[in-house]
């Protein structure tokens, strides 16, 4: 399995102040755009409110002619990480429920948008704060690792 290259990582400094786009690469999938809310989320059927919580959008590039499947991580000190779909059930109430892995179409993108797919950290012990960037490490069948910075924003 590839290691992944984190891109703009050595200007982040730079990058938190004029707002420069960041990326993660491996192979032929992109990731970028990755950005947290941080917030108090209703979770599930439980509708526990936990501040604890985080959900997490990103954009998947994929320039390969074979489709690949990005399938859920374990992250050091971010909690539980899920892939989760957002869906509205049959009471039209909006549910999040764990997906196995998402597809990636080949030549083609797919993205993990508020409303939609979202990887959700669940548990996080020191969740973090508006203003911070976390690593997150995504796995992809096909193209292997890759670790990309997450921008924490509160909207
Ligand atoms: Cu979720």
């Amino acid at each position: 399995m590839r290691r992944g290259d984190v891109g703009g990582e050595q200007a982040g400094s730079v990058c938190a102040r004029i707002g420069c786009r960041r990326f993660g690469r491996v192979g032929e999938i992109t990731v970028s755009d990755a950005w947290s809310l941080a917030m108090a989320m209703d979770h599930g059927d439980e509708a526990t409110t936990s501040a604890t919580n985080a959900a997490i959008y990103l954009q998947v590039t994929n320039t390969g002619d074979t489709p690949d499947r990005l399938v859920p991580v374990a992250a050091e000190g971010l909690g539980t990480v899920e892939l989760h779909q957002t869906a509205i059930d049959a009471n039209s109430v909006m549910r999040m429920a764990p997906v196995d892995s998402l597809e990636i179409p080949a030549s083609g993108r797919a993205g993990l948008e508020t409303g939609g797919y979202h990887i959700m950290l669940i548990d996080v012990p020191n969740p973090p704060e508006p203003g911070d960037t976390i690593l997150l490490t995504l796995i992809f069948e096909r193209n292997g690792t890759v670790s990309v910075p997450v921008e924490v924003r509160n909207r």
